[in-house]
């Protein structure tokens, strides 16, 4: 028995129906509750998680039984992958399918905001293409710029390698361990973090958010980056700090911010940043492609199904269970 905390691609269905597995699917248009997570999850043996809702100590105390906890994302920030691993239930992610989505997610809010790309679309909208004038409405270019990635993993080197190969950009990069495919392949260049600041012309996001990064991008850090310097995120908004973020861009002490991703999730419609010219956003489609969803749905499925038999998961958060 399999609980889904959304309606799932058939893609992952089909695979868990395919192995016996009798599969529940929360319907509705809402997140669940944290005590309907936990009364669908009393009923099941293993599920398959899509969302924010939290994964921790009191979640899992109640439900221990659980086999396997098969997350629908490839982050991990909503687990307290401690507490699981202390109960001995594996938490599966979906790692690799979706970092070329997600790359072009990144590099399409880099393209959008260096153009002012939905500030036109809106002038348009409402009217506005009227006279041509040769000043207004300027964006910047991209070639031959300096790209700074913080977390250099897969999905960051997909960045990477669309940023030197459309733009000819430099690389450098700021991470815990060296990535060192990227320096090989990219000429890539680590740095320590106020040195990406201070050189980067388009810094891009792509880390797990961890306690340590929690709001690294404050007022603090803005101010040490360039004037024409174009934020993005795409891995988790608790990772800047909306408000300091919003004022660095008000105060012209960045240029620009393309986000898939804010603090909080959803974006109020009232926010300042929808209407700045030098600010894209997106409502966390990064994945959301039909391929990639329809990849991400069957590992998580594979995921749930190594779970459930006690064998191990493909991709999983914490491996040290088994140890
Ligand atoms: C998901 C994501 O769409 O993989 C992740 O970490 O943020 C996205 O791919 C989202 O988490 C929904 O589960």
């Amino acid at each position: 028995r399999v609980f889904t905390t959304r309606k799932m691609p058939r893609a992952g269905i089909d695979l868990l129906e395919a192995e016996g597995h009798t599969v529940t699917q929360w319907q509705e248009n809402r997140e669940l509750t944290e005590a309907e997570l936990i009364a669908h999850s009393k009923e099941t043996d293993g599920i398959l998680l899509s969302g924010r809702r939290k994964v921790d100590t009191a979640f899992l105390e109640a439900c221990s039984h659980l086999k396997v906890i098969s997350l629908f994302s490839v982050g991990y920030d909503n687990v307290d992958v401690a507490a699981a691993t202390k109960y001995k239930i594996p938490i599966g992610h979906t790692p690799d399918v979706l970092s070329k989505a997600t790359a072009e997610t990144a590099f399409l809010l880099m393209i959008a905001t260096a153009r002012k790309t939905f500030y036109h679309h809106k002038r348009i909208a409402k009217g506005e293409w009227d006279f041509f004038d040769p000043t207004a409405g300027l964006g910047q270019d991209l070639h031959g710029k300096t790209l700074g990635i913080l977390g250099l993993g897969n999905i960051g080197f997909e960045m990477a390698k669309y940023c030197k190969n459309a733009y000819g950009m430099d690389v450098i990069y700021h991470n815990r361990g060296n990535n060192e495919q990227a320096e090989k392949e990219l000429g890539a260049k680590k740095v320590s973090f106020d040195e990406l600041l201070a050189q980067s012309d388009v810094l891009s996001v792509h880390a797990n958010l961890t306690n340590e990064l929690k709001g690294i991008f404050n007022t603090g850090a803005f101010g040490k980056m360039k004037r024409n310097a174009i934020f993005i995120n795409t891995a988790r908004g608790g990772i800047h700090n909306e408000e300091d973020l919003t004022r660095a861009l008000e105060n012209g002490t960045i240029w620009g911010a393309g986000l898939d991703v804010t603090n909080p999730e959803p974006m109020d419609k009232n926010n300042a940043l929808l209407d700045m010219p030098n600010v894209s956003v997106l409502p966390h489609i990064g994945s959301a492609t039909k391929e990639t969803r329809d990849a991400m749905a069957a590992l998580a499925a594979v995921n749930l199904i190594a779970g459930l038999k006690g064998e191990k998961l493909p991709k999983c958060v914490n491996p040290e269970v088994y140890g």
